[in-house]
């Protein structure tokens, strides 16, 4: 399809995710977090959005850079990986860049790592001249042994990369790895990471100016805020003003004092504020990212912290 006819008259936004795999469960999930929910339709290709105006096409992940490319697609959730092996490729024949990297999205993280046989002695990549590199990501490989200045062998394969040095195809493998007991398994070991991945929303270079524009804005400052929240917590307590600082002193992960306020939004009801305003105590909150346990609540508390509380945070525009 050419990109005209895929854009003509479009006021509905389409997303491509994948179909099933690795990616497909938690990108939906945080699109329907985001807001956005589907009519299922019986060939599980494409999702009418109901919700909004967003639709969602459900293909390879393979697929979503060229459907993005194409302007079949708005956006896609596609690994890091993925997006960067087809830009690379597309650098290499001399093509200009066709989709940019929006946003990480937290899931899906793995590596892009070059592993050798256990035995090996590994120094540096200089060791890999006229060797034989086993990898599904050959224009990254290629990117890279070019910026080391190491002219090795890239052998392109779809699929069981990590059996080759066995098979005799290959000396080394560069492949994704999350656990690494893949490697482990085949008595391989990583030894460089040429890319640090995870899925991604990937968006065209030129952006839409239609009907289509906001709703893509709409999304992103939705993921931004779901993003933002994912692990994150209130912390409410009471708190004399000299504690203050030394309880912030236990907050790293907290935003900036500015945001930790006194009194006007507590949830713990007018009663215990009208309380902690007579008694001389401030009552903060502050928004954490990163784990609330309960060692550091037993802290706040030996710090001074009183009526400490937790509470989640369920959505927010900030
Ligand atoms: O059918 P379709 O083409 O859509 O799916 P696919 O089979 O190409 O992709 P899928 O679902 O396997 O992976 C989708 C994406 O998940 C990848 O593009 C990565 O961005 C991400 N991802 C995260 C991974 C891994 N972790 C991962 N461990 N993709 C693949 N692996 C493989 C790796 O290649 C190796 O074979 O898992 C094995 C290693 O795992 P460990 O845990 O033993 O290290
Ligand atoms: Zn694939």
């Amino acid at each position: 399809m050419s990109p005209l006819a895929a854009n003509a008259g479009r006021d509905r936004l389409r997303i491509a995710i994948q179909k099933s795999g690795r990616l497909a469960d938690p990108a939906r999930s945080l699109l329907a977090a985001c807001g956005l929910s589907w009519r299922e339709s019986r060939d599980r290709l494409f999702c009418y959005g109901e919700s909004l105006p967003i639709d969602l096409l459900l293909v390879r992940d393979d697929d979503i850079p060229g459907l993005i490319a194409d302007g079949v697609c708005d956006l896609g959730v596609v690994g890091r990986n993925e997006l960067d092996e087809q830009a690379a490729e597309r650098r290499r024949n001399g093509l200009a860049p066709a989709y940019r990297e929006l946003r990480g999205l937290g899931f899906g993280r793995c590596r892009l790592m070059l592993a050798v046989p256990e035995h090996w002695e590994w120094r540096d990549a200089a060791q890999l001249e006229s060797l034989r590199i086993a990898t599904s990501y050959p224009a990254l490989v290629n990117e890279w042994l070019q910026a080391q200045s190491v002219a090795a062998s890239v052998v392109e394969l779809s699929g069981s990369v990590e059996i080759a040095p066995k098979l005799g195809t290959a000396d080394l493998i560069c492949d994704l790895v999350s656990s690494g007991a893949t490697l482990v398994a085949n008595q391989l070991k990583p030894v460089e990471t040429l890319l640090d991945s995870e899925a991604v929303l990937a968006g065209p270079v030129r952006e839409p100016d239609d009907a289509r524009a906001p709703l893509a804005a709409m999304l992103l400052r939705r993921l931004d805020g779901v993003l933002k929240l994912k692990d994150s917590k209130v912390l409410m307590f009471r708190a004399n003003a000299e504690q203050v600082p030394g309880l912030l002193r236990l907050l790293p992960d907290a935003e900036p004092p500015s945001r930790l306020t006194a009194g006007v939004e507590a949830v713990n009801g007018a009663g215990a504020m009208q309380a902690a305003a007579e008694s001389g105590l401030l009552s903060l909150q502050a928004l954490c990212h990163g784990a609330v346990t309960w060692q550091l609540l037993e802290e706040l508390e030996r710090a001074g912290a009183q009526g400490l509380m937790v509470l989640s945070v369920e959505r927010s525009l900030v």
